[in-house]
């Protein structure tokens, strides 16, 4: 698993950009003491004037924290707050009020708003700074776990996708297809709609075995699996039954449908040139095609009447379909 991943996630968003502060304050000489006072801690400090202008900021710059006046002539503190909070992209944004409204029931009403913290003016410089660098360091640390988590989502559905495949082919493995296989049989049954089973097997696939190795006996597998995975539409579904052998579940699609999918895929695979390191190897296809009939009370009987049509295929002398 990529757990490594989302720690470098976390190291990369620790890494020294200084922290852009948004000050709002309709008082000039509180905006320029705060200015000051966050400036010379080498904070990136953007002063604003006015509620409405506040929040074309926030949605621009994407301040790492707001410091926010609650009383101003425009638009006040609360309704600033309460707007960033309504809006997805900055409602993960600290907003530190600080006023001089000093009840109870003000203090109340700017938590009630979403913010995640208070300061009575006249502040003290040092107190507003260890608010600051406290709320920054929580909303770094909420960044970081987020983003963490956000990799760790992708790399849990890597793995449960990677559990699903076949390794050497990249089409679906057996009890994956098998548990797809029940999925749509029972779809195809409740709605009375047609669904296709087709099983392929190389011919005489041994003897590429014997005469090249099992290395290139892979390499044309995989060669065969991709070809054949490439050509089918994304409703369908490959996986590999056993060895050599591989089975395709079409969905909506009838007998003659499939019969005509079918050949197209021999042909295909009759002219596919595998380049390997020991020349350009060759191989067939035969493919046993049966249809759900109202009769097939569950997947294996579906399964195995297009086994028993690709036997017929082997029969028939190989390289051809049955159905
Ligand atoms: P037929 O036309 O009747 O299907 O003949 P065949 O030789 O293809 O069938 P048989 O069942 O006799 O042989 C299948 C061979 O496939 C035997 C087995 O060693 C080989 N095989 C199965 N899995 C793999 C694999 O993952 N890699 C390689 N290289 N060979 C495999
Ligand atoms: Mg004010
Ligand atoms: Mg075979
Ligand atoms: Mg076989």
């Amino acid at each position: 698993m990529q757990v490594k991943n989302a720690y470098t996630i976390f190291l990369s968003m620790t890494t020294n950009r200084s922290p852009v502060i948004l000050v709002v304050d309709d008082t000039p000489a509180n905006l320029l003491l705060l200015t000051q006072l966050l400036s010379a801690q080498s904070y990136d400090v953007r002063p604003v004037t006015q509620g409405t202008a506040a929040l074309t900021a926030i949605r621009t710059i994407r301040p790492d924290l707001v410091l926010l006046d609650i009383r101003m002539p425009d638009m006040d503190g609360y309704e600033v707050c309460q707007q960033l909070k309504a809006d997805e992209e900055t409602a993960q944004i600290p907003v530190i009020f600080i006023s001089a409204l000093d009840d109870v029931e003000d203090k109340v009403r700017a938590f009630e708003c979403g913010g995640v913290d208070y300061i009575a003016k006249p502040f003290q410089p040092l107190e507003v700074l260890a608010r600051v660098r406290t709320h920054l360091a929580l909303a770094q640390a909420r960044k970081a776990l987020e983003a963490a988590n956000r990799e760790l989502q992708r790399a849990l559905a890597r793995e449960a996708e990677l559990a699903r495949m076949d390794w050497l082919t990249g089409v679906y493995n057996r009890s994956h297809f098998y548990e797809l296989a029940r999925h749509e049989f029972a779809i195809a049954t409740r709605y009375e709609r047609p669904l296709t089973m087709c099983m392929l097997d190389v011919d005489h696939f041994k003897q590429i075995n014997d005469r090249y190795g099992h290395l290139v006996g892979d390499q044309v597998l995989r060669a065969v699996a991709q070809t054949v995975a490439h050509q089918i539409r994304t409703a369908d579904s490959i996986g590999r039954f056993g060895g050599e052998e591989f089975i395709l579940l079409l969905p909506n699609t009838n007998l003659p449908s499939a019969l005509t999918l079918a050949e197209r895929l021999r042909v295909t695979i009759a002219d596919l040139q595998v380049h390997t390191d020991r020349g350009i190897v060759t191989a067939t296809i035969s493919v046993g095609v049966a249809e759900r009939q109202s009769t097939d009370t569950t997947i294996e009987r579906l399964i195995d009447r297009a086994d028993r049509a690709l036997y017929a295929a082997k029969r028939q002398g190989r390289n051809c379909v049955v159905g």
